[in-house]
């Protein structure tokens, strides 16, 4: 399914990693980093808890509501596909988006809890395919030591066990992994390196596909 043509598009740049690896402070980098070249481009997150949907989500992790496991893993789903036209015709006009977490977060937190893992992944297809996946990995004990977890749903040691091992069965060709217990700024020179080589493949004419 390709539905871009010869015009100069944007990347779409997706962070991934456990719970306190480092994904925002490295998207807001590299958001900075780009806006700093003169390169359109946007910061994204999912969950987007600005939305309806969004809230729903929101209130399930911070525990003020409960829901089974399936109704907030196609909610996770249907938060990004409420967003998938705007992402398309921006990426389409030439701006690039930083994304904080996606699909792949969806498949990898709900399969940890023992949900089928092709069931998680079937309503993911459809959405536009990451250019590149920055996987930002750590240890989860070092991930917890940071700064401690803050009482969301998902921040237990071995609970971002069980997802670790979730992510290192998604992992394709579109992966870079990164060693997020290095210093930030090695971390954000890797990325930007990157983001940059990402951003001219597509500038080339890669096509965007779902
Ligand atoms: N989820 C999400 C699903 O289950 N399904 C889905 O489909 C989606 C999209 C909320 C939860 O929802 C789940 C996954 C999550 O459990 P969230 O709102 O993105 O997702 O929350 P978190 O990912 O938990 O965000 P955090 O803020 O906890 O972690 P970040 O963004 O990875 O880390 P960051 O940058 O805030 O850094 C954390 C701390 O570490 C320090 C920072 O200063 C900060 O104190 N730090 C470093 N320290 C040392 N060395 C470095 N290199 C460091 N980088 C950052
Ligand atoms: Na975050």
């Amino acid at each position: 399914n390709s539905s871009g043509g010869n015009d100069s598009r944007g990347a779409l740049v997706v962070l991934e990693g456990l719970d306190r690896c480092g994904k925002t402070t490295q998207s807001s980098s590299l958001h900075k980093y780009l806006e700093g070249l003169g390169h359109p481009a946007e910061l994204w997150r999912f969950p987007d808890r600005t939305t309806s949907v969004g809230q729903m989500i929101s209130s399930y992790l911070s525990n003020q509501s409960q829901l089974d496991d399936c109704t907030i893993h196609l909610l996770f789903s249907a938060n990004r596909w409420e967003k998938r036209s705007l992402m398309e015709s921006k990426l389409k006009s030439g701006t690039t988006i930083i994304v904080d977490r996606y699909s792949y977060s969806g498949v990898a937190f709900s399969s940890a809890k023992g949900l089928d893992f092709d069931w998680c992944k079937a309503p993911e297809n459809g959405l536009l395919a990451p250019d590149v996946v920055l996987y930002l990995d750590i240890p989860p004990e070092k991930a917890a030591e940071r700064g401690g977890y803050g009482g969301e749903r998902y921040e237990q040691l071995e609970f971002q066990m069980k997802v670790r091992q979730s992510y290192q069965a998604l992992h394709d060709a579109s992966w870079k992994i990164i060693d997020a217990c290095q210093p930030v700024k090695d971390i954000e020179k890797q990325l930007q390196e990157i983001v940059f080589k990402s951003i001219e493949t597509c500038r080339k004419g890669k096509s965007l596909t779902c």
